[in-house]
Order: C-alpha cells, then structure tokens, then sequence
C-alpha cells in the first residue's frame, strides 16, 4: 500500500502539473488537476501492478480472463484513491492547495463502454476480484465512443456521441508491443504443410491490427493490481500493403461505437465483427503468455480459465479450438477437452429477443475457419447425442439450426459451466430457455446471484452511511461484507434509527440541491418519500406501471385530495436510439412531469423527475438519496437486477415483484420489510387467457387513469400517448400492466402508510443495510473463483 504524507502529495502534484501543463496549480483547470491526480496515482501503483503480474507468472498462479463486449468501470479516481489507502492524504492535500475536489472528481470521463447492468457486473466483479487477490483480468473492447450521451429536447430523447477520449485516457497504457493480428473474411481451405499435416491455408483475408491498451485494477488496501485489457483495432503496419480509404474506415469502424442495445440482439455485421475482434485478439494474447513458459499447451487448464460472460463472447470456444488445432497441432479430440475445460459462460437473459443467432452465411463469410468448426462441433454434438436423446431434442439444441449459429447452445456445449445470475433466473434457465441441453448436461449448471461492490456503492457513494456503520458497528464490514449484519442489532435502538434517519435527510438535501442547480426543479427533501426507479428504459421493466400510478396520484390531487405524504418520483434510463416504444414512454413521462412539476394545484404534493444522462456517475449520486427501489418487472423476465442491491444496502424499501433478485432480498429480509405485489412467475406462465381489456372494462378507477394518455390530461403527447394505450389495449398489454396495476396500486399505499411511522420505516431500512452484505460482489466473486474457475485467493473473506 501506499505511503505518501501529505506534504509530498502536494510536492509530487505540483511538479507533475509542471512536467504535464507548463503551468501552477493555481493557473491550471478542474482537467489537468484530474489528469495529474490520475497519472500521479498510476505512478504509485505501478509496482504493484508489475509485482502482481510476476508473481502470477513466476508461481503459476492461475488467471481467469473475464471476456465481455461490455464493460462500465464508472469514474476510477475516488475509488483508485479508496482502494490505495489515500483519499484522506489527497483530498487534504487538494483543499490545502485551495482546489474543489468535487469539481476534479466531476472533470473526470465516464466511461459509458456498456448499456447496463451486465456492464457493471463485469466492472464490479474486477474490483472484487483484486480485493480478494483474485487473479482476474478483464478483456473488453476500448470503444471510441461510449454509450451515447442523453439529452432532453421537448421530452424526447436526444443521442448525442460520447467522446470520452476527447482529453486521454490517463488509466490507460498502450501497449503495442503486444498486439496481435485479426483475420477475417477470405477463402479458406484445408492443405498439407511442408510436413504433411492438414493446416488451413488462406487467401484474400482482411488483417486487423489488435492494440491492448492496459489499465490497473486496485485491490481494496492490499498489494494486488490486475489488469483490465481493452482492444483498439487499427491498421496493420506492414510498411509493403497500403490502404485505400474504405479500408482503413472498415478496419477502425470495428472498435468506433458500442452498440447501445440493452437485452436485444441485433444481428448486425460489425457487431459479429466486434465479437470475433475481441475473442481472437484476447485468446491469442493469453496462448502467447501462456506459451513464455509451457513447451505446449497441454495443460493450459491448470493456468488458464476463460469466461464468457454473456454469448457475445462465445466465438472465443471456436477461436480456442483453431489455435490448438492449427497452431498447436493438436487432434480435435484434445483440443476440445482442453477448450471445455478452461470454458465458463455466464447467460444474463431469459429474452427470446436477446438470444443471439447468427446467419450461417454471415458467419461462413466474415470468419471461414471460425465457421467450419463450429460445423464440426455441430456435427460431433449431433452424432454423440442423436443415439441417446433422440434427433427431435438433439435437432432443438444443436449450435447450427433453421440457417443460423446459436450462440447461446454454442456457449453451453463448449462450456463445462454454465451460470445464470440469481436462483430463479438459474431455475427458468433450466427449465425453459435451456431445457433440452439441461437435460444432456445436467452437471454444468450452476447459480451465482450477482453482487455489487460496496466499496463504491457505500464507501464512496454514501459517506455519512460508512460513517455511521464504522462508527456504530463491530467487525469489519468493508473488508468483510456480512459483517454488516451488526446494523441488525441495532434495528431496534432509537437512537441509532435517528442517526440513520438524518443520514438519508443528508442525502436527500444533496440530492434535492443537485436536482435544483441542474434541473431547476425544487423538491421538499424534508417531507416527501424519494421513490426511486433506475435502469434501462424496456417494457419489461414496466417504467409504465410506475407512471400510471403518478396519473394516479396526480388524479387524486385534481380531484381535491390531499396526499398522505409528498412524493418525489425519480427516474433515470436510457432509450436504445431505435426502441420507438421505449422513446415514446419517455417522451410521455417527461410531459407528466411538465403538467405536475408546473401545477398550482399540486404544490409540494408531487414532484417527478427524469434525470437525464443516467449512468453510473448519477447512480452515485441518487441511489444514497432514495426511500423507495422500483424493481417492478414482470415476473420472469429480469435476469436478476443489481441496482435492487445497491439500493437495499443504501437503506431503501424495495417495492418488489417476485422477479429475479428481488426473491433473494425478500429471503434475506423478510416479508415485513419488503413491499412485494403482483403476479409471481409461475401465475404470469399460467396466465393464458389474459384479456387486458376486461381488466380495463371491469375497473372504473383503472381506467381514468389509463384513459389520461389520451384525453388531454397529459398534452403533447397525441401521439405517444394513443401509441401507449393502444400496447396495453388493442395489443393486449404484453407485459401485463394492468393485471398487476392494482396489486401495485395497493402497494404503493402501503409504503405511504409505513413511511409516516418513521421508527417503523427506519427499523426497515437498517434490516436492508444489515442483510445486504450476501449481494457484496466479493462474495459472489469468491464464488466464481471456487466453483467455476478454481482460482486462489485471500483468506480475509467470510
Ligand atoms: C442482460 F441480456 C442482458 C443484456 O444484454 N444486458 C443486460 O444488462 C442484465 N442484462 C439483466 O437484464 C439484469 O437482470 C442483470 O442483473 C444484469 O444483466 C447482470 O447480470
């Protein structure tokens, strides 16, 4: 860990605005004080990050490379800061020097290379990993423009690009010495060499140029710094090809922009470009590591573990399998008990929508060697499993079928685990998305509830929570994260409630002010409950079952009844730039909040606020302020969610359907502490004769509100508005808001009822804090590690 008095920070900080900027600190900007802080803190752990790396290579250490297309690593500088033991050293330093530490953590990019939750996983889970001396290292794509930036134009969403290396990256090493080349396209065929084996023989391939660029991942307050890898594809630079301009467009269009669907496939070109670029560059640098010190890779297996996190990545199973075959020389045979040894997949959806399957022919013609082998691995699939479980169920889960590749049975054979993210999602998988190859392969499934890291979800988001845990609570809890159950003991003692109370009062002032200076709304931080839903913008997150209960409440205050308790309702989420629907719910949400936020009538009753932009940075930063989690979608369709976990360890009420995660929280805390309405999975797979219409025409109250998206309640929104009520209408509401409006109706009340006992509502929100260490990402990556990938690690964890 490092040493540093405060007064050589100042010294070190100093110099280094001079060598970078010519310039004082007193001339220099809110950037340069950020990149100066950045450089100067990679400096220090830069022995750390070259000790960590020899000693996995020198004692053999095993390491598993975590591959995902996405990555959202939010800003590093409180938590490299955190995670070096310097926050105090530094922010001292900072104020001594008379600079705004808000504004240097606020100058910093963040780096928006993922849509969402599956993301934050990846990211969470290499923060956890380096805390446990995991050996885990992330293999991801360094797009050059994140997820776009969200903007509000008259209430529909604007993309606007997000640049985020307009200014450097100053976490991040380039490292060309360790690039490797990319094939794709061409003819392919298969030939003796000079020495009679069978080897591919190419012609008229397209070559790509795949340049690391490296950045360190800190372990919490000890010595291990991992390696989180991200590809940038350029040109080769072999002095005797030259490039025309398509060329050069085609080669850097690969890594140009992360593809800003969430939970939905896609099946563009460049995408499947995107995935074999990164499975090919990733799996090729870890053979050549491997190679530094293995005559062969017969037993890569002890060393060497590959995830595929999500399908995305799956090529990397064929791509494993050319190497050993056309490099390594390898039989098949040996080579694929090799590669289903090191393999592990995580699937993150019950979608049919986000299963990806790839058109043969696009798949034979962007990648030709990829595509023969997956043709082998289908044929050896059928021939070893047709004798024992029939052509019907073996043609039903083959990777090659209706003339394309899926990739998700892909993944799977090639895999000898297979996870799902919380128990129910593992349950479904197993019993509906992934049942036939259940039935072959019982032995690979496993479940690994996600997690969520508290170091930034606590430590940094919430100061004056970590302040009151590290003051009132034995043990320790930041290094052990069930150790916070000691809040349980508490849950009854007043005097802690009310410190407890004034912590979140804190934070909702925070928020309140933020929400002011930024949005120009004024919320009543004091007095109204903060009910809080933050996520991707999708129907099966039913923002809309939320929205419908504001009409609701709006309705109620027109018709001259006065609100039990003021409410504020907050939402964050992004559309993907081509869901017409979701954008439309947007637009409708943003003129609800227009007519409330501006009625006279309403006061300081009710308040919505769509925060614009969400991402991680603006979780930090509403999460510690919320009383109430939305986790309200349609039973069986969310995998798992991770903010329902960062919420309840914030002290929030989850308001809950029995989906994903939520079922694990509701055991973890019991009934009397969580809200939870509507239909369960198995009602809503039993529901087969839903009529939303007769639910509409036998509810009078239900459809006032319903009838506002279309009778001028709300204005502007003529269009959105008949769209909306047409989906849960004429299209008989495919997500089943209505059947569960009035199950959610009640619910809502009865968070109204609880929050005006504050005892009562505090006593809730401290048994949340108690039993929100079993989701701390720690855990769920020690896991991993012990199940899955068999990787050492720190003792120091319960
Ligand atoms: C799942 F399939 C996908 C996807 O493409 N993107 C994504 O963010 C999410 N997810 C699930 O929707 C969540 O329920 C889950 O918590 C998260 O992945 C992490 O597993």
């Amino acid at each position: 860990m490092a040493q540093l008095t405060v007064n050589e920070f100042k010294e070190q900080f100093k110099n280094m605005i001079l060598r970078l900027y010519a310039e004082d600190v007193t001339d220099s900007d809110a950037h340069q004080q950020f990149t100066a802080l950045a450089i100067l803190l990679r400096e220090q752990y830069a022995p750390n990050l070259k000790e960590t790396r020899q000693h996995y290579e020198n004692d053999r250490v095993k390491e598993a490379y975590y591959f995902a297309i996405e990555f959202l690593p939010g800003r590093m500088l409180q938590t490299t800061m955190l995670n070096l033991g310097l926050t105090d050293t530094i922010t001292t330093g900072l104020m001594d020097m008379g600079l705004d530490v808000e504004k240097i953590i606020d100058a910093e990019p963040d780096p928006g290379l993922g849509n969402g939750g599956l993301g934050r996983l990846g990211s969470e889970f290499l923060d956890s990993a380096a805390a446990l001396h995991m050996a885990l290292n992330g293999n991801g794509i360094r797009y050059q423009y994140g997820l776009f930036r969200q903007m509000f134009d008259n209430g529909f969403q604007v993309e606007m690009p997000d640049d985020w290396l307009r200014n450097g990256n100053s976490w991040e090493v380039r490292r060309e010495n360790r690039a490797c080349l990319v094939r794709f396209g061409g003819n392919v065929w298969m030939a003796p060499d000079a020495f009679g084996r069978l080897v591919p023989h190419y012609e008229n391939t397209t070559d790509v140029l795949a340049v690391p660029y490296d950045t360190g991942i800190v372990g919490y307050l000890n010595h291990t710094v991992n390696t989180f890898r991200l590809w940038s594809a350029e040109l080769p630079t072999d002095p005797s090809k030259t490039y025309n301009l398509q060329q050069k467009e085609d080669v850097n269009e690969i890594t140009e922009i992360l593809y800003p669907d969430d939970s939905n496939y896609a099946g563009r070109l460049l995408r499947l470009k995107q995935e074999y670029f990164l499975v090919s560059a990733g799996v090729q640098s870890i053979v050549r590591h491997y190679r530094k010190h293995h005559r062969n890779l017969n037993h890569m297996d002890a060393t060497v573990a590959i995830h595929i996190n999500d399908t995305h990545p799956a090529m990397a199973i064929p791509e494993l399998m050319r190497i050993l075959m056309d490099e390594e020389f390898m039989s098949w045979d040996q080579a694929w008990a090799l590669t289903t040894k090191v393999m592990s997949y995580t699937n993150h959806t019950l979608l049919v929508e986000s299963l990806e399957t790839w058109p043969v022919d696009m798949v034979a013609q962007t990648v030709p060697r990829i595509y023969q082998i997956i043709q082998e691995i289908d044929r050896r699939f059928r021939g070893l499993q047709i004798p024992v479980y029939g052509e019907e169920r073996v043609n039903r889960c083959a990777p090659l079928g209706d003339g394309v590749v899926r990739m998700a049975y892909l993944a799977v054979i090639g895999s000898h685990s297979v996870n799902g993210v919380a128990k129910l999602h593992t349950e479904l998988l197993e019993s509906s998305v992934l049942k036939d190859l259940y039935r072959i392969f019982p032995e690979k499934f496993n479940n690994k509830t996600n997690g969520v890291t508290m170091r930034r979800w606590i430590q940094i988001a919430n100061p004056p929570l970590t302040k009151l845990l590290d003051t009132e609570v034995n043990g320790d809890w930041k290094h052990r994260p069930l150790d916070i159950i000691g809040v349980q003991s508490f849950a009854k003692d007043p005097t802690f409630l009310k410190k407890l109370q004034e912590v979140k009062a804190k934070n909702k002032r925070s928020l309140a002010k933020k929400i002011r200076e930024k949005l120009d709304i004024s919320v009543d931080p004091d007095h109204a409950i903060f009910d809080v839903q933050i996520k991707r913008l999708h129907a099966y997150k039913r923002q809309l079952l939320h929205a419908l209960y504001i009409i609701d409440e709006y309705q109620q205050i027109k018709a001259g009844q006065k609100l039990a308790v003021p409410r504020v309702h907050i939402f964050g989420a992004k559309a993907a730039p081509s869901y017409y629907y979701a954008k439309e719910i947007i637009k409708m949400i943003n003129e609800l909040a227009k007519v409330i936020n501006h009625d006279p009538d309403v006061g300081d009753q009710l308040r919505v606020i769509f925060v614009p932009n969400y991402g991680v940075s603006e979780a930090e930063e509403i999460i510690p302020a919320a009383d109430v989690s939305e986790q309200i979608s349609l039973a069986g369709k969310e995998a798992s969610g991770t903010s329902n976990m960062k919420l309840m360890a914030n002290g929030a009420i989850t308001l809950a359907t029995m989906d994903g995660a939520n079922i694990e929280i509701a055991d973890a805390v019991g009934q009397d502490n969580i809200v939870i309405f509507g239909m369960t999975a198995t009602e809503v797979a039993a529901y087969t004769n839903y009529s939303s219409q007769a639910i509409y025409d036998g509810d009078k109250h239900l459809q006032k509100v319903v009838n506002a998206l279309v009778d001028g309640t709300i204005p502007n929104i003529d269009r959105e508005g008949r769209d909306i009520y047409n989906s849960l209408l004429q299209y008989n509401d495919e997500y089943y808001v209505l059947a569960d409006y009035e199950s959610y109706a009640k619910a809502q009340d009865k968070i109204t009822a609880l929050y005006q006992d504050p005892q009562a509502w505090y006593q809730m929100a401290a048994i949340n804090i108690a039993k929100s260490g079993q989701f701390s990402s720690d855990l769920t990556i020690a896991r991993y590690g012990d199940d899955i990938w068999h990787l050492t690690r720190d003792q120091f964890v319960n």
